[in-house]
């Protein structure tokens, strides 16, 4: 595998008294979050018998399959209209700015289809392994369930998530220049299992995995990849796949990028080397300074984003205790700090972890702040635990140069004007 930027060393932070003691207790020894809530005084929402109370709500038929609430209506996905030329074969974006905790909803996890989303049943469903194997298979949706299974939690991102940024700071909104990313907890056989049943020949040190979409969405996996995690999944969250994200069954490839998950799965041939297909050469490789392109950059760095405040996500409360979060993660390993700055880089302090992190899954992180009302310049660095430290933009551009699209996991800075709202600005 190509060489990333060497900034493996995790770098010193200021431990200031409030920066160590981020999870709960600030220098003067009060509370983090004290000040927050409003003093008691008349509030006709209190003290007057509300329309809510005056009758009976809906019953449990109401609807036997929940959506969210039509207050939340605005979390949604979202697509940017000049980036492709219809929604075919196009994306849509998470709303991660309106999100919390890890796990993303099939319902707002964002979509990437090179030829629509299909619909297949899963009795129309069939999954064929040939090429190098003593003996060609074909299994059905029934027959996949037969087989040992397991649980996972792990995120897909794509590697052109946040490549809009490349050459300067474009769109508003961590939704736009992060959202191809969901977390999903995926349920299904592991890969080795049905290539243990049909059993690869010595020679087999490649798997092509094919959708059944009119794309197929083509690509070329190890053979020692598709052997330790791929997951066959037909769950996710619990549930059926939804259609968008390949119901009934797709591919998962923890911690590698995401146009390799491929959705609809259809077939997995066994084969002695690389098909290099269209996916694998036209597209999701990396021009670097020197003009030269890198291909198979599968995995996906150490990475992160402040969700809120955000552009999306305006500070609307003034001064005083703040909740700054986002999500970091890492295709190499679980993510094991994540440093905050509001001043551009210049000091940074450790946020906390939400939860210990897993390997390819994301981490979700929270840091406890007493903003003063001024201008603020926010950003997060994940470390992971290689010792990967995220890198700048500046960084990343000295090795990659400016005419990169895809795997562009550099910082991030949210400009917090003191007015409260954010826009997305570069330091460099
Ligand atoms: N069969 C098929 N698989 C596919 C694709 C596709 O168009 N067809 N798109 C790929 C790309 S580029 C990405 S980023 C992920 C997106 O998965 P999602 O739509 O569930 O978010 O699916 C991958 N698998
Ligand atoms: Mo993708």
């Amino acid at each position: 595998m190509t060489d990333e930027p060497e900034i493996t060393k995790a770098p010193q932070i200021a431990t200031t008294r409030r920066g160590f003691l981020g999870a709960g207790v600030a220098a003067g020894g009060a509370l983090l979050g004290a000040g927050a809530a409003r003093a008691a005084g008349p509030d006709p929402l209190i003290t007057e018998v509300q329309p809510w109370a005056q009758g009976l709500g809906d019953g449990v038929d109401a609807s036997p399959y929940g959506l969210p609430i039509r207050f939340e209506g605005d979390v949604v996905r979202r697509n940017v209209e000049w980036l492709t030329a219809d929604t075919i074969s196009s994306i849509n974006f998470t709303p991660i700015h309106a999100l919390d905790g890890t796990i993303t909803p099939q319902g707002c996890g964002f979509e990437r289809h090179h030829s629509g989303a299909i619909e297949l049943s899963k009795d129309d469903y069939r999954l064929m392994i040939n090429g190098l194997v003593d003996t060609p298979l074909v299994f059905t949706y029934a027959d996949l369930e037969r087989f040992p299974r397991e649980t996972r939690t792990y995120f897909l991102e794509c590697a052109a998530n946040t490549g809009m940024e490349w050459a300067g700071s474009q769109l508003n909104g961590a939704q736009f220049t992060h959202g191809m990313i969901h977390n999903m907890e995926y349920t299904g056989v592991p890969l080795r299992l049905l290539l243990e049943e049909a059993g690869v020949k010595t020679e087999g040190k490649w798997v092509l995995a094919e959708g059944a979409d009119a794309s197929s969405n083509g690509r070329s996996i190890p053979l020692e990849k598709a052997m330790d995690d791929c997951l066959v999944a037909f769950k996710a969250n619990g549930e059926a796949l939804r259609k968008e994200h390949g119901y009934p069954v797709r591919l998962c490839v923890p911690g590698w990028e995401g146009n390799m998950w491929v959705k609809w799965l259809r077939r997995i041939e066994v084969g002695d080397q690389p098909w290099e297909q269209r996916e694998e050469t036209s597209k999701y490789t990396d021009t670097l300074a020197d003009g030269t392109s890198r291909k198979w950059t599968w995995v996906m760095d150490a990475k992160s984003v402040v969700t809120s405040p955000s552009p999306q996500m305006p500070i609307k409360h003034g001064p005083g205790p703040l909740v700054i979060t986002g999500l970091a993660w890492s295709g190499r390993g679980s993510i094991t700090r994540v440093d905050v700055t509001v001043d551009g880089g210049k000091t940074w302090m450790p946020a906390r972890l939400a939860a210990p992190g897993q390997d390819m899954a994301v981490s979700r992180f929270y840091f406890d702040h007493v903003w003063d009302g001024s201008e603020m310049l926010v950003q997060s660095r994940a470390i992971d635990s290689t010792g990967y430290v995220q890198p700048t933009k500046t960084e990343l551009r000295d090795f990659r140069g400016l005419n990169s699209i895809y795997h562009n996991n550099c910082i991030q800075t949210w400009w917090v004007k003191a007015n409260g709202e954010a826009e997305n600005v570069e330091v460099s």
